[in-house]
């Protein structure tokens, strides 16, 4: 460098540096990406959740549940959806015939390339996890554990009658979903008891050799501060799917939740998904990695109310999958 260079380095760097009324900035500036979706509403999606809630548990053969699916078809429609509703008689570990019920909502049901998303509406009726042995028969309120998959997909749908993206979009709210084996039951019956309604719809499509692109499930999304880790199952069915999400949530600045680490693997709605409908389908669900059963603490206990839900996560999520959604050609 010349003399004359350093003098003018100097005289404009320190020019440059307060010429903003800041301090100057440490680290490189992130590269700006310009998103293509809609804004995530997550005071509508939070307010969806809350309604869900205050119908109370959501156990399958009471009438909650039935008043909260109700609830669910009704805003499907009035979001512009086309309905589906796919009644059944599922049978849990022990003996009990639930009448069940998929609400199902479609979008651009003219387009041949298309994107399964879903959420189980039902909330467990045990809280077997709870501190508290005496309530280990309650049934929960599933803010999270329900609520707040079925809350964001709720607003997507809203947004996907505003706007509409390029490819088709079915979202299914699963019924019977958390009526497994509770924890208290040491017999530990062998069978696949979660799930049922997912399971059953996945032998028995809504539409005959219904295919999608791939799926995204979405379970415990709500929790303040959740973390998101790359669930196993996902990785091992969808792996291209899991680093679509993943990347898109990183461009959008949610890597705070999307984290890059490795989470356990879960039997949940999107095995069924996976193994029998044969749609590459990945989970969206909180990792704790200090718990034993690696769940929120709020999960499967009484604390699973709305002090369990934040916007800021719904916003996270909900962003994140319009990201995707709109993205597609
Ligand atoms: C099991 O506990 C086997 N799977 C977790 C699926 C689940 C339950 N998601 C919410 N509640
Ligand atoms: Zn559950």
């Amino acid at each position: 460098m010349t003399l004359k260079n350093v003098i003018t380095v100097g005289i404009i760097l320190p020019l440059f540096a307060f010429s903003c009324g800041k301090t100057p900035q440490k680290t490189a500036p992130v590269e700006s990406y310009q998103k293509v979706s809609p804004d995530f509403n997550s005071d509508s999606a939070y307010a969806y959740v809350d309604k869900q809630v205050s119908f109370g548990p959501r156990v399958p053969n009471t009438p909650e549940h039935v008043a909260c699916g109700d609830y669910l078809v009704s805003s499907l429609k009035r979001f512009g959806a086309e309905v589906y509703e796919q009644k059944m008689t599922v049978t849990t570990y022990n003996g009990i015939k639930l009448n069940a019920r998929n609400i199902i909502g479609s979008y651009g049901t003219d387009k041949k390339s298309r994107i399964l998303l879903f959420a189980h509406w039902d909330t467990r009726p045990y809280s077997d996890q709870d501190p508290d042995p005496a309530n280990h028969h309650k049934p929960l309120l599933g803010a999270n554990d329900g609520a707040s998959g079925v809350g964001v997909l709720l607003e997507v749908a809203r947004v996907l009658q505003a706007q509409s993206p390029n490819i088709g979009v079915d979202i299914i709210f699963f019924d019977a979903e958390d009526y497994g084996p509770p924890a208290f039951d040491k017999s530990e019956p062998a069978g696949d008891w979660w799930c049922l309604g997912t399971q059953y719809w996945a032998k028995n499509p809504h539409v005959p050799n219904y295919k999608a692109k791939y799926g995204i499930l979405l379970d415990m999304v709500g929790a303040p501060n959740a973390i998101f880790a790359k669930e196993l199952t996902s990785k091992a069915f969808a792996n291209d799917v899991v680093e679509k999400v993943w990347s898109t949530a990183s461009r959008l600045n949610y890597s705070n939740y999307f984290v890059g680490r490795d989470g356990s693997g879960v039997t949940d709605d999107h095995t069924y998904v996976n193994q029998l409908r044969k749609i590459p389908s990945i989970d969206i669900i909180h990792f704790d990695a200090d718990t034993n059963h690696n769940f929120g603490s709020y999960w499967h206990t009484q604390k699973d109310d709305m002090s369990s839900i934040s916007k800021e996560t719904l916003k996270a999520v909900g962003q994140t999958v319009l990201e995707v959604i709109y993205k597609e050609k």
